[in-house]
């Protein structure tokens, strides 16, 4: 089952700072709603889905940070974005994710999206999709970055074990590292995060994603980074991810959450892959060969024509 809500279309972030010059910023609507019209032709049916109570997303975020969005969201004007004043010193950690008048609805929204495709699972659905805009997985405990402003895996995966108890795996395939994920779940043995992406030496969000974080205390063994250089192709992202599936395997989940990036690709203006559309049904195959519910939640990708090709190669080999 595939799930959008349209609420995205009022975040409109317009520029972002980048090596101190000024750009559009990547994360468009567009990229999302070619999604949506691909899957449309190409059969799929779209729900969209109800709306949750936000007690949700402080099971993951502080209250201190999730008031602090909705303040300075609400108070924005439409025309105009905020943007933190100074790095490091702010809740959002970088400065290509600015609060604009639509983030924290917006936000709220994609969470939903999220939440409803839980649902669906627990309804014993097999393998369910996530259209969410704006992404998650660089949002930490109290921070917003990398576009993101609530973790929408993260708080799929403690709604499902509110009503399960399961252990939940979250694959990240997204190019960047996800960097707030791991954080959420980094002391935690019920929630094992593996992730391939771009080597954080060279690519954002630099922060994290190295082999030797392997999570702490009794989370210990639950984190796992598979860094990959830049200009990666299929066969090698394949044997990667193949190791990755495997270490999955082993933990047995009861839920596999996939963080579908397509700024892999090729194509992506903002990652470093060399992925095609067929490696992603490549993925697709290899992820749908673990017998597991899955949990799909779109991440990144900023080529619309490449995430509609993508996304739909992806969903049509899972299962
Ligand atoms: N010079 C996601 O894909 N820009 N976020 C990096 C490097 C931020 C990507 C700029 C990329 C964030 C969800
Ligand atoms: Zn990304």
């Amino acid at each position: 089952m595939v799930f959008y809500d349209r609420r995205h279309l009022f975040h409109l972030p317009m520029k972002e700072l980048e090596d101190g010059i000024w750009i559009e910023n990547p994360d468009k609507p567009e990229r999302i709603e070619a999604i949506r019209s691909a899957l449309e032709s190409s059969g799929f049916q779209i729900k969209e889905p109800r709306d949750y109570h936000c007690s949700h997303v402080y099971q993951v975020h502080t209250p201190e940070y999730v008031e602090w969005l909705k303040e300075k969201s609400l108070s924005v004007s439409k025309d105009r974005e905020y943007f933190p004043e100074v790095f490091g010193y702010d809740k959002l950690f970088d400065t290509g994710t600015p609060v604009t008048s639509g983030c924290y609805l917006g936000a709220l929204a994609s969470v939903s999206t999220a939440l409803n495709a839980v649902d669906s699972i627990l309804e014993s659905e097999s393998v369910s999709y996530a259209l969410c805009r704006p992404p998650g997985h660089h949002a930490g405990i109290s921070t917003g970055g990398g576009y993101c402003y609530f973790n929408n895996a993260a708080i799929a995966a403690r709604y499902y074990q509110k009503h399960t108890r399961g252990f939940v795996a979250i694959l990240d395939v997204d190019f960047h590292h996800g960097n707030g994920t791991q954080e959420i779940f980094y002391y935690d043995d019920t929630v094992f995060y593996v992730s391939i992406h771009g080597d954080p030496k060279i690519f954002y969000p630099w922060i994290s994603g190295n082999p030797w974080e392997i999570g702490s205390d009794s989370g210990e063994g639950f984190n796992m980074n598979f860094p990959l250089a830049g200009g990666t192709e299929g066969p090698e992202y394949m044997r990667t991810l193949s190791k990755a599936l495997q270490e999955i395997d082993d933990f047995a989940p009861d839920l596999l959450i996939i963080s579908l990036g397509i700024d892999g690709h090729k194509n992506d203006g903002i990652g470093h892959f060399n992925l095609n559309d067929e490696d992603f049904s490549m993925m697709g195959r290899l992820i749908g060969e673990i017998d597991v519910q899955k949990l799909i939640v779109q991440e990144g990708g900023y080529n619309p024509v490449a995430n509609s090709s993508s996304v739909l190669n992806f969903l049509h080999t899972i299962r």
